[in-house]
Protein backbone atom coordinates (compact mmCIF):
# COMPACT_ATOMS: atom_id res chain seq x y z
CA UNK A 1 0.00 0.00 0.00
CA UNK A 2 1.36 3.36 -1.26
CA UNK A 3 0.10 7.27 0.60
CA UNK A 4 0.76 9.51 -2.39
CA UNK A 5 2.43 12.74 -0.61
CA UNK A 6 1.86 15.18 -3.54
CA UNK A 7 0.85 14.92 -7.71
CA UNK A 8 2.71 12.03 -9.81
CA UNK A 9 4.32 14.79 -11.88
CA UNK A 10 6.75 14.59 -8.73
CA UNK A 11 9.92 15.77 -11.07
CA UNK A 12 7.88 19.09 -11.67
CA UNK A 13 8.33 19.55 -7.71
CA UNK A 14 11.61 18.74 -7.93
CA UNK A 15 12.18 21.39 -10.71
CA UNK A 16 10.11 24.09 -9.34
CA UNK A 17 12.36 23.42 -5.97
CA UNK A 18 15.31 24.75 -7.49
CA UNK A 19 13.80 27.37 -8.85
CA UNK A 20 11.97 28.29 -5.35
CA UNK A 21 15.74 28.26 -4.18
CA UNK A 22 16.47 30.67 -6.29
CA UNK A 23 14.30 33.15 -4.78
CA UNK A 24 11.68 33.22 -8.46
CA UNK A 25 8.46 32.32 -6.43
CA UNK A 26 5.14 33.02 -8.91
CA UNK A 27 1.40 31.71 -9.65
CA UNK A 28 1.51 31.39 -13.47
CA UNK A 29 -1.48 30.99 -15.82
CA UNK A 30 -0.69 29.55 -19.04
CA UNK A 31 -3.31 28.96 -21.65
CA UNK A 32 -3.00 25.06 -23.17
CA UNK A 33 -2.19 24.95 -26.76
CA UNK A 34 -4.80 25.77 -28.89
CA UNK A 35 -5.59 25.53 -32.65
CA UNK A 36 -7.95 28.49 -33.51
CA UNK A 37 -7.40 31.41 -31.43
CA UNK A 38 -10.56 32.06 -31.72
CA UNK A 39 -11.95 29.35 -29.98
CA UNK A 40 -12.34 29.01 -25.84
CA UNK A 41 -9.25 26.75 -25.04
CA UNK A 42 -8.48 25.19 -21.74
CA UNK A 43 -5.91 27.08 -18.92
CA UNK A 44 -2.84 25.78 -16.69
CA UNK A 45 -2.06 27.14 -13.65
CA UNK A 46 1.09 26.81 -11.97
CA UNK A 47 1.47 27.13 -8.13
CA UNK A 48 4.13 27.56 -6.37
CA UNK A 49 5.73 25.04 -4.16
CA UNK A 50 3.78 24.51 -0.95
CA UNK A 51 4.45 23.35 2.11
CA UNK A 52 1.95 21.83 4.61
CA UNK A 53 2.79 20.94 8.04
CA UNK A 54 1.91 17.98 9.37
CA UNK A 55 1.63 16.78 13.11
CA UNK A 56 4.04 14.31 14.10
CA UNK A 57 2.31 11.66 14.12
CA UNK A 58 2.74 11.82 10.36
CA UNK A 59 6.09 10.29 10.96
CA UNK A 60 4.66 7.46 12.47
CA UNK A 61 2.56 6.70 10.01
CA UNK A 62 5.41 6.39 7.53
CA UNK A 63 7.03 4.24 9.51
CA UNK A 64 4.15 2.01 9.64
CA UNK A 65 3.46 2.35 6.53
CA UNK A 66 6.96 0.59 5.91
CA UNK A 67 6.81 -2.35 8.81
CA UNK A 68 3.03 -3.16 7.16
CA UNK A 69 4.97 -2.69 3.50
CA UNK A 70 7.80 -5.06 5.03
CA UNK A 71 4.73 -7.25 6.93
CA UNK A 72 3.29 -7.88 3.43
CA UNK A 73 6.83 -8.73 1.80
CA UNK A 74 7.38 -11.64 5.29
CA UNK A 75 3.11 -13.08 4.42
CA UNK A 76 3.92 -12.91 0.93
CA UNK A 77 6.91 -15.13 1.65
CA UNK A 78 5.77 -17.24 4.04
CA UNK A 79 2.63 -17.23 1.61
CA UNK A 80 4.95 -18.91 -1.09
CA UNK A 81 6.93 -20.52 1.76
CA UNK A 82 3.50 -22.26 2.87
CA UNK A 83 2.56 -23.20 -0.60
CA UNK A 84 6.06 -25.11 -1.07
CA UNK A 85 5.38 -26.49 2.31
CA UNK A 86 2.20 -28.17 1.50
CA UNK A 87 3.65 -29.56 -1.56
CA UNK A 88 6.79 -31.11 0.64
CA UNK A 89 4.03 -31.83 3.25
CA UNK A 90 2.05 -33.29 0.43
CA UNK A 91 4.98 -35.72 -0.67
CA UNK A 92 5.70 -36.53 3.04
CA UNK A 93 2.14 -37.17 4.12
CA UNK A 94 1.62 -39.52 0.98
CA UNK A 95 5.16 -41.65 1.91
CA UNK A 96 3.92 -42.05 5.24
CA UNK A 97 0.72 -43.66 4.02
CA UNK A 98 2.37 -45.35 1.64
CA UNK A 99 0.30 -43.82 -1.16
CA UNK A 100 3.40 -41.49 -3.17
CA UNK A 101 4.65 -43.23 -6.47
CA UNK A 102 8.19 -43.70 -4.21
CA UNK A 103 5.67 -45.69 -2.08
CA UNK A 104 3.90 -47.83 -4.84
CA UNK A 105 7.10 -48.34 -6.26
CA UNK A 106 8.29 -50.39 -3.21
CA UNK A 107 5.09 -51.96 -2.46
CA UNK A 108 5.04 -53.04 -6.45
CA UNK A 109 8.50 -54.16 -5.92
CA UNK A 110 7.74 -56.17 -2.40
CA UNK A 111 4.40 -57.77 -4.32
CA UNK A 112 6.45 -58.75 -7.32
CA UNK A 113 9.42 -59.97 -5.21
CA UNK A 114 6.69 -62.22 -3.02
CA UNK A 115 5.15 -63.18 -6.22
CA UNK A 116 8.76 -64.33 -7.15
CA UNK A 117 9.07 -66.20 -3.78
CA UNK A 118 5.91 -67.85 -4.42
CA UNK A 119 6.57 -68.55 -7.83
CA UNK A 120 9.78 -70.24 -6.38
CA UNK A 121 8.21 -72.05 -3.89
CA UNK A 122 5.78 -73.20 -6.03
CA UNK A 123 8.22 -74.73 -8.57
CA UNK A 124 10.45 -76.22 -5.49
CA UNK A 125 6.93 -78.16 -4.26
CA UNK A 126 6.44 -79.36 -7.80
CA UNK A 127 9.99 -80.80 -7.81
CA UNK A 128 10.12 -81.98 -4.36
CA UNK A 129 6.53 -83.75 -5.46
CA UNK A 130 8.33 -85.66 -8.92
CA UNK A 131 11.46 -86.63 -6.72
CA UNK A 132 8.99 -88.16 -4.00
CA UNK A 133 7.01 -89.73 -7.33
CA UNK A 134 10.05 -90.72 -8.43
CA UNK A 135 11.99 -92.49 -5.58
CA UNK A 136 8.70 -94.22 -4.86
CA UNK A 137 8.79 -95.08 -8.55
CA UNK A 138 12.34 -96.85 -7.98
CA UNK A 139 11.84 -98.10 -4.93
CA UNK A 140 8.63 -100.31 -6.42
CA UNK A 141 10.34 -101.37 -9.37
CA UNK A 142 13.80 -102.04 -6.65
CA UNK A 143 10.42 -104.39 -4.68
CA UNK A 144 9.05 -105.43 -7.98
CA UNK A 145 12.31 -107.03 -9.13
CA UNK A 146 13.34 -108.16 -5.52
CA UNK A 147 9.65 -110.00 -5.44
CA UNK A 148 10.72 -111.88 -8.90
CA UNK A 149 14.08 -112.62 -7.69
CA UNK A 150 12.71 -114.22 -4.86
CA UNK A 151 9.87 -115.58 -6.54
CA UNK A 152 11.79 -117.39 -9.09
CA UNK A 153 14.52 -118.50 -6.43
CA UNK A 154 11.32 -120.42 -4.61
CA UNK A 155 10.32 -121.97 -7.58
CA UNK A 156 13.75 -123.62 -8.61
CA UNK A 157 13.75 -124.16 -4.28
CA UNK A 158 10.39 -126.09 -4.72
CA UNK A 159 11.56 -127.85 -8.23
CA UNK A 160 14.56 -129.11 -6.74
CA UNK A 161 12.77 -129.63 -3.30
CA UNK A 162 9.98 -131.76 -5.38
CA UNK A 163 12.95 -134.07 -7.61
CA UNK A 164 14.53 -134.78 -4.23
CA UNK A 165 11.40 -136.07 -2.71
CA UNK A 166 10.92 -138.12 -5.99
CA UNK A 167 14.24 -139.41 -6.47
CA UNK A 168 14.13 -140.31 -2.34
CA UNK A 169 11.17 -141.92 -2.90
CA UNK A 170 12.55 -144.08 -5.52
CA UNK A 171 15.58 -144.59 -3.40
CA UNK A 172 13.97 -145.68 -0.67
CA UNK A 173 12.00 -148.38 -2.44
CA UNK A 174 14.56 -149.39 -4.38
CA UNK A 175 17.45 -149.42 -2.01
CA UNK A 176 15.36 -151.05 1.06
CA UNK A 177 15.03 -154.19 -0.55
CA UNK A 178 18.52 -154.66 -1.25
CA UNK A 179 19.76 -153.02 1.80
CA UNK A 180 22.09 -150.52 -0.12
CA UNK A 181 22.49 -146.86 0.54
CA UNK A 182 20.55 -144.25 -1.11
CA UNK A 183 21.61 -142.78 -4.29
CA UNK A 184 19.94 -139.09 -5.56
CA UNK A 185 21.32 -139.67 -9.37
CA UNK A 186 18.93 -140.45 -12.06
CA UNK A 187 20.52 -143.94 -14.14
CA UNK A 188 22.79 -143.07 -17.23
CA UNK A 189 22.18 -146.69 -18.83
CA UNK A 190 21.60 -150.26 -17.93
CA UNK A 191 25.02 -150.77 -15.55
CA UNK A 192 23.79 -147.56 -13.19
CA UNK A 193 21.02 -150.27 -12.50
CA UNK A 194 22.76 -153.34 -12.15
CA UNK A 195 24.80 -150.84 -9.53
CA UNK A 196 21.70 -150.32 -7.79
CA UNK A 197 20.88 -154.12 -7.68
CA UNK A 198 18.82 -154.72 -10.75
CA UNK A 199 19.14 -158.03 -12.17
CA UNK A 200 16.57 -158.49 -14.57
CA UNK A 201 16.42 -158.15 -17.98
CA UNK A 202 13.75 -155.70 -19.02
CA UNK A 203 13.08 -152.18 -20.28
CA UNK A 204 14.40 -149.80 -18.09
CA UNK A 205 14.13 -145.56 -18.06
CA UNK A 206 17.30 -143.52 -17.70
CA UNK A 207 18.45 -140.16 -18.19
CA UNK A 208 20.60 -138.15 -20.35
CA UNK A 209 21.63 -134.70 -20.42
CA UNK A 210 19.29 -132.28 -19.12
CA UNK A 211 15.27 -133.10 -19.07
CA UNK A 212 16.06 -136.36 -21.55
CA UNK A 213 15.34 -139.80 -20.28
CA UNK A 214 14.09 -142.63 -22.29
CA UNK A 215 13.53 -146.40 -22.29
CA UNK A 216 16.00 -148.67 -23.08
CA UNK A 217 16.11 -152.41 -22.79
CA UNK A 218 18.94 -153.63 -20.21
CA UNK A 219 20.50 -157.28 -20.74
CA UNK A 220 21.39 -157.86 -16.97
CA UNK A 221 22.46 -161.53 -17.71
CA UNK A 222 24.97 -161.58 -20.96
CA UNK A 223 28.73 -161.64 -18.89
CA UNK A 224 26.58 -160.63 -15.57
CA UNK A 225 24.55 -158.24 -17.23
CA UNK A 226 24.92 -154.33 -16.98
CA UNK A 227 23.71 -154.09 -20.87
CA UNK A 228 22.46 -151.38 -22.81
CA UNK A 229 20.96 -153.41 -25.88
CA UNK A 230 21.30 -150.90 -29.35
CA UNK A 231 19.86 -153.00 -31.55
CA UNK A 232 18.11 -156.19 -31.61
CA UNK A 233 17.07 -158.47 -34.27
CA UNK A 234 15.24 -161.90 -33.76
CA UNK A 235 12.12 -162.88 -35.45
CA UNK A 236 11.60 -160.26 -38.58
CA UNK A 237 8.66 -158.59 -37.14
CA UNK A 238 9.98 -154.98 -37.55
CA UNK A 239 10.94 -153.43 -41.10
CA UNK A 240 14.72 -152.08 -41.10
CA UNK A 241 14.27 -150.19 -44.25
CA UNK A 242 13.50 -146.75 -42.56
CA UNK A 243 14.36 -142.95 -43.20
CA UNK A 244 17.06 -140.88 -42.11
CA UNK A 245 14.61 -139.42 -38.97
CA UNK A 246 13.00 -142.92 -37.68
CA UNK A 247 16.83 -143.96 -37.58
CA UNK A 248 17.62 -140.98 -35.85
CA UNK A 249 14.74 -141.28 -33.00
CA UNK A 250 14.42 -145.10 -33.23
CA UNK A 251 12.17 -146.99 -34.18
CA UNK A 252 10.47 -151.06 -33.42
CA UNK A 253 9.62 -152.69 -30.13
CA UNK A 254 11.99 -152.60 -27.36
CA UNK A 255 10.69 -156.08 -26.22
CA UNK A 256 11.41 -157.83 -29.61
CA UNK A 257 12.92 -155.97 -32.98
CA UNK A 258 14.52 -152.43 -32.34
CA UNK A 259 16.84 -150.10 -33.42
CA UNK A 260 17.25 -148.01 -30.58
CA UNK A 261 17.99 -144.06 -32.15
CA UNK A 262 21.37 -142.59 -33.63
CA UNK A 263 20.56 -139.49 -31.07
CA UNK A 264 20.10 -141.86 -27.73
CA UNK A 265 23.45 -144.06 -29.13
CA UNK A 266 24.76 -140.56 -29.20
CA UNK A 267 24.05 -139.48 -25.85
CA UNK A 268 25.17 -142.89 -24.54
CA UNK A 269 28.33 -142.88 -26.13
CA UNK A 270 29.02 -139.10 -25.46
CA UNK A 271 29.64 -139.09 -21.54
CA UNK A 272 31.29 -142.58 -20.18
CA UNK A 273 33.67 -144.70 -22.86
CA UNK A 274 31.70 -147.18 -23.78
CA UNK A 275 32.80 -150.97 -25.18
CA UNK A 276 30.50 -153.25 -27.89
CA UNK A 277 29.35 -156.18 -28.23
CA UNK A 278 27.72 -158.12 -31.06
CA UNK A 279 26.11 -161.32 -30.47
CA UNK A 280 24.98 -163.25 -33.13
CA UNK A 281 23.53 -167.06 -34.29
CA UNK A 282 22.85 -168.29 -37.45
CA UNK A 283 20.10 -170.88 -38.52
CA UNK A 284 22.53 -173.50 -37.62
CA UNK A 285 22.53 -172.63 -34.00
CA UNK A 286 25.75 -171.21 -34.00
CA UNK A 287 26.38 -168.35 -31.82
CA UNK A 288 29.31 -166.05 -31.79
CA UNK A 289 30.15 -162.83 -30.90
CA UNK A 290 32.46 -159.89 -31.92
CA UNK A 291 33.38 -157.50 -29.11
CA UNK A 292 35.16 -153.84 -29.58
CA UNK A 293 36.63 -152.25 -26.51
CA UNK A 294 36.05 -148.47 -27.65
CA UNK A 295 32.63 -147.20 -29.29
CA UNK A 296 30.87 -144.08 -30.21
CA UNK A 297 29.19 -142.17 -32.46
CA UNK A 298 29.11 -138.36 -33.41
CA UNK A 299 26.16 -136.39 -33.21
CA UNK A 300 23.46 -135.51 -36.13
CA UNK A 301 25.50 -132.63 -37.68
CA UNK A 302 28.51 -135.10 -38.06
CA UNK A 303 25.89 -137.55 -39.37
CA UNK A 304 26.08 -139.45 -36.82
CA UNK A 305 29.80 -141.13 -37.74
CA UNK A 306 30.91 -144.24 -36.16
CA UNK A 307 34.34 -144.63 -33.89
CA UNK A 308 35.07 -148.23 -33.10
CA UNK A 309 38.34 -150.10 -32.43
CA UNK A 310 39.83 -152.54 -30.47
CA UNK A 311 37.95 -155.79 -31.41
CA UNK A 312 37.91 -159.18 -29.63
CA UNK A 313 35.85 -162.16 -30.53
CA UNK A 314 35.11 -165.06 -32.32
CA UNK A 315 32.42 -163.53 -35.18
CA UNK A 316 35.97 -161.49 -36.87
CA UNK A 317 35.99 -157.81 -37.09
CA UNK A 318 34.13 -157.47 -40.51
CA UNK A 319 33.82 -153.57 -39.16
CA UNK A 320 37.45 -153.46 -40.62
CA UNK A 321 37.73 -155.91 -43.37
CA UNK A 322 40.66 -154.66 -44.62
CA UNK A 323 41.77 -154.39 -47.95
CA UNK A 324 38.06 -154.23 -49.17
CA UNK A 325 35.71 -152.32 -47.03
CA UNK A 326 36.30 -150.19 -43.61
CA UNK A 327 33.25 -148.94 -41.67
CA UNK A 328 35.12 -147.37 -38.59
CA UNK A 329 35.01 -143.28 -39.01
CA UNK A 330 32.15 -143.15 -41.98
CA UNK A 331 29.33 -141.76 -41.92
CA UNK A 332 25.48 -142.64 -41.54
CA UNK A 333 23.62 -143.17 -44.40
CA UNK A 334 19.73 -143.94 -44.98
CA UNK A 335 17.86 -144.49 -48.10
CA UNK A 336 17.28 -140.90 -47.91
CA UNK A 337 20.31 -139.75 -47.12
CA UNK A 338 23.48 -140.62 -48.65
CA UNK A 339 26.58 -140.19 -47.07
CA UNK A 340 28.25 -143.34 -47.90
CA UNK A 341 31.60 -143.60 -50.08
CA UNK A 342 29.87 -145.05 -53.00
CA UNK A 343 29.64 -141.87 -55.55
CA UNK A 344 27.36 -144.19 -57.99
CA UNK A 345 24.30 -144.66 -55.83
CA UNK A 346 23.32 -144.87 -52.18
CA UNK A 347 24.30 -147.74 -50.51
CA UNK A 348 21.48 -147.93 -48.27
CA UNK A 349 19.01 -148.17 -50.80
CA UNK A 350 20.64 -150.71 -52.55
CA UNK A 351 20.81 -152.73 -48.69
CA UNK A 352 17.41 -151.76 -48.01
CA UNK A 353 19.10 -150.55 -44.31
CA UNK A 354 20.68 -147.37 -42.22
CA UNK A 355 24.26 -148.00 -41.51
CA UNK A 356 27.95 -146.90 -41.66
CA UNK A 357 28.42 -147.56 -44.98
CA UNK A 358 31.87 -147.12 -47.15
CA UNK A 359 31.63 -148.22 -50.33
CA UNK A 360 29.68 -150.23 -49.06
CA UNK A 361 29.85 -152.98 -47.28
CA UNK A 362 31.63 -156.00 -45.00
CA UNK A 363 29.07 -155.70 -42.02
CA UNK A 364 24.94 -154.50 -42.48
CA UNK A 365 23.13 -155.66 -39.36
CA UNK A 366 20.37 -153.40 -40.38
CA UNK A 367 19.52 -155.35 -43.28
CA UNK A 368 16.76 -157.38 -44.59
CA UNK A 369 15.72 -160.51 -41.76
CA UNK A 370 15.50 -163.52 -43.60
CA UNK A 371 14.64 -166.60 -42.98
CA UNK A 372 17.30 -169.26 -43.61
CA UNK A 373 18.17 -168.52 -47.21
CA UNK A 374 17.85 -165.78 -49.90
CA UNK A 375 18.79 -165.26 -52.95
CA UNK A 376 19.64 -162.04 -55.28
CA UNK A 377 21.20 -158.32 -53.90
CA UNK A 378 23.30 -159.47 -50.66
CA UNK A 379 21.23 -157.07 -48.93
CA UNK A 380 20.01 -159.31 -45.52
CA UNK A 381 21.69 -159.27 -42.47
CA UNK A 382 25.47 -159.65 -43.45
CA UNK A 383 28.95 -159.78 -41.67
CA UNK A 384 31.48 -160.14 -43.91
CA UNK A 385 33.94 -162.41 -41.73
CA UNK A 386 31.30 -164.91 -40.94
CA UNK A 387 32.14 -167.93 -43.38
CA UNK A 388 28.60 -168.98 -44.29
CA UNK A 389 26.95 -165.84 -44.65
CA UNK A 390 29.86 -164.20 -46.90
CA UNK A 391 29.57 -166.91 -49.54
CA UNK A 392 27.19 -168.34 -51.67
CA UNK A 393 26.03 -171.63 -51.95
CA UNK A 394 26.58 -173.75 -55.13
CA UNK A 395 22.71 -172.86 -55.80
CA UNK A 396 22.97 -169.28 -55.73
CA UNK A 397 21.46 -169.20 -52.13
CA UNK A 398 22.52 -167.02 -49.18
CA UNK A 399 22.80 -167.27 -46.07
CA UNK A 400 21.51 -164.70 -43.28
CA UNK A 401 21.56 -164.60 -38.98
CA UNK A 402 18.40 -165.91 -37.04
CA UNK A 403 19.31 -163.16 -34.52
CA UNK A 404 21.64 -160.22 -33.89
CA UNK A 405 22.12 -157.80 -31.00
CA UNK A 406 24.42 -154.88 -30.20
CA UNK A 407 25.24 -154.34 -26.66
CA UNK A 408 27.07 -151.89 -24.83
CA UNK A 409 28.32 -150.78 -21.85
CA UNK A 410 31.13 -148.67 -19.46
CA UNK A 411 33.91 -149.44 -20.43
CA UNK A 412 35.11 -149.19 -16.67
CA UNK A 413 32.22 -151.16 -15.55
CA UNK A 414 32.72 -154.09 -13.35
CA UNK A 415 30.16 -156.30 -12.29
CA1 LIG B 1 26.66 -142.73 -52.40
Amino acid sequence: MEVPVGYKNTSRFKNSTERYANGACSLKLKRTECDDEGEVCDYQVNLPPLTIQLPKQTQLLTKTVKQVKSLTATVNKMKRKWLEGKQDESIRYDQDTGSTEYGRDGVNRITHLEKKINKQTSLLRQARNQINVLQGRLEEMSILNMDTVLHYINSEISNIKSTVNTLNNKCYTTCAAVGQSVVLWAPQDCSDYYKLGHRKSGIYEIAKGSNKSFSVYCDMETLKGGWTVLQSRKDGSVDFNRTWAEYKNGFGNLSTEFWLGNDKIYLLTKYKEMVLRIEFEDWNSVKKYASYNQFSIDDEDHYYRLSVNGYSGTAGDALHNGKNYNHDQNYFTTKDKDNDNYPLGNCGTYYSSGWWFDACLSANLNGKYYKKLYKGIQNGIFWGTWYTVARETLNGYRHSFKSVRMLIRPKAFEP
